[in-house]
């Protein structure tokens, strides 16, 4: 009797394993869009399709104004009630000026839907930025011309989601549990995801970093995700519609056949 409660619990074991076993899974996202927002009133300045990114004032030669960057990342690859165990925030810093500085700097969650139209800068690195075209963010507008931020700037999540010195030129790497909730937060559908707003900490010089529309996509801006997703659903109904009703009708009849 016992050897066939052994034989039946090694069933039950057996298709519970893939049942109750969740692998971790790590997923690498490169932006869909990224841009550098400037502190110009009027708008008129952006950079959406520049090969750098930048966060800090610019210094006179662009006007002293403040820079800042977009970026978003499409998290929706991962499965609807995953969780989130790990995100890091990767940029490739490239900047010569000031690289002997550190500058605290913070990625904040973005309220507000915005724009990468097609400007690009009038200088080279982009410092200065370039005429704004339709569809960019600017410092006033979520798409220029039409559509405005409720405050200059961008709108956003007052505490920072993650904070990180940058300092040399290499790739540096904001990581957070506040990281985590966005993320998870994107999944579940409790925030709109539009991506986080990258600034430095006031009046310091900017530090520049490679964008996705730079050369190399191995310098492009980065979002590692880690989650666990749920067991499919189908392998527990299957479980429970048809395996275990099998086995009960299989040891009823082992019982009525002893009779
Ligand atoms: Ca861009």
């Amino acid at each position: 009797m016992m050897a066939r409660y052994r034989f039946f619990a090694l069933n039950l074991a057996t298709f519970l394993l893939p049942v109750s076993l969740s692998h971790g899974i790590t997923l690498s996202l490169t932006p869909i869009k990224d841009t550098v927002i400037y502190e110009d009133p009027t708008g008129s300045l952006a950079n959406a399709r520049g090969s750098n990114l930048f966060a800090g004032v610019n210094g006179g030669g662009g006007g002293n104004l403040e820079l800042r960057t977009l970026i978003s990342f499409d998290v929706s690859g991962i499965p609807s009630g995953s969780t989130i165990t790990g995100v890091s925030l990767s940029l490739q810093a490239n900047s010569r000026l000031g690289t002997s500085t550190t500058v605290q700097t913070n990625f904040h969650r973005l309220l507000g839907d915005w724009g990468e139209g097609t400007s690009l800068p009038s200088d080279g690195g982009g410092g200065s930025g370039g005429d704004a075209t339709p569809g960019d963010a600017t410092w006033i507008h979520t798409f220029s011309s039409t559509d405005l931020w409720d405050t200059p700037g961008g709108d956003f999540v007052a505490s920072p989601s993650a904070t990180l010195d940058v300092t040399e030129n290499f790739r540096h790497t904001w990581t957070s549990p506040e990281l985590v909730t966005d993320v998870q937060g994107f999944v579940d559908g409790d925030f709109d995801n539009f991506g986080w707003i990258l600034i430095a900490e006031p009046g310091a010089r900017t530090k520049r970093f490679f964008s996705h529309d730079s050369f190399d996509s191995i310098v492009f801006p980065q979002l590692i995700v880690d989650y666990t997703p749920i067991p499919e659903p189908g392998v527990t109904s299957i479980f429970l519609t048809l395996i275990i009703p099998a086995l009960l009708q299989r040891r009823r009849r082992q019982i009525a056949l002893r009779r």
